[in-house]
């Protein structure tokens, strides 16, 4: 049986709890994170020394960084619809997770501090307004591609991509900001709510 170390409130724990709904794959979720066991605890920093969820273990396989733990599962399952095997469409689908771990989560991270998790440490008004600002932007180029597509992140059909973006964009709607009008981004939304993976886990870690 596959585990999880993390917890439901993790965006990134909820990327893997989202694809094993996808995947249909039976697995334990092991409490780990803020709020539960500490990461710090040397039993996880053995498993992973960044004390960060989510961690996998498949067997002997230890893994963490969740986009990494999305791609292996995808190819665990031979699941070309979700990560293509052909270079070009499976690199059209690794940028857009790429770019969600890397410019869109920079992007965030002081605004969603500051005003979701009420952070004693983010509380500068200056860069509270400059997060919201690149976080926006950042939604604003979603909002192209996705006007693009018509569908999906990476194309017409669903794929790893929305599973990491996904979440994001939930975040980004449930976080108290300034929102500009983004209508390809909003039927986005309609549309993963179909999913019933989106809907078990596609929230804040609130049912
Ligand atoms: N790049 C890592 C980031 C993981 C991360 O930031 N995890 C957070 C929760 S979302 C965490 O473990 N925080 C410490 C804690 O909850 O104790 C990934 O994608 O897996």
């Amino acid at each position: 049986m596959l585990k999880i170390l993390g917890k439901a409130t993790s965006i990134n724990v909820r990327k893997v709890l989202w694809l094993c709904d996808e995947l249909e794959l039976p697995h334990d979720l092991e409490e780990w994170g803020s709020g539960h066991r500490s990461t710090h605890d040397p039993a996880f920093l053995a498993l992973n020394p960044n004390a960060l969820v989510p961690v996998l273990r498949d067997g002997d396989l230890v893994l963490w960084e969740s986009n990494t733990i999305c791609r292996y599962l995808a190819g665990r399952e031979q699941r070309a619809d979700l990560l293509p095997a052909e270079p070009a469409a499976r690199a059209r689908v690794e940028q857009w997770m790429d770019w969600q771990a890397t410019e869109l989560n920079n992007a965030w991270r002081y605004v969603f501090m500051a005003r979701v998790r009420q952070s004693a440490a983010h509380t500068d008004p200056m860069q509270i307004e400059a997060s919201e600002r690149e976080w926006n932007q950042r939604m604003r180029l979603l909002e192209e591609q996705l006007a693009k597509t018509g569908a999906y992140v990476a194309g017409a059909t669903f794929s790893l991509a929305d599973i990491v973006i996904g979440l994001s964009v939930n975040r980004w709607r449930m976080t108290p900001m300034s929102h500009p009008d983004l209508p390809a981004v909003n039927a986005y939304l309609g549309r993963l709510g179909d999913r019933p993976g989106y809907r078990r886990h596609g929230g804040n870690g609130v049912p």
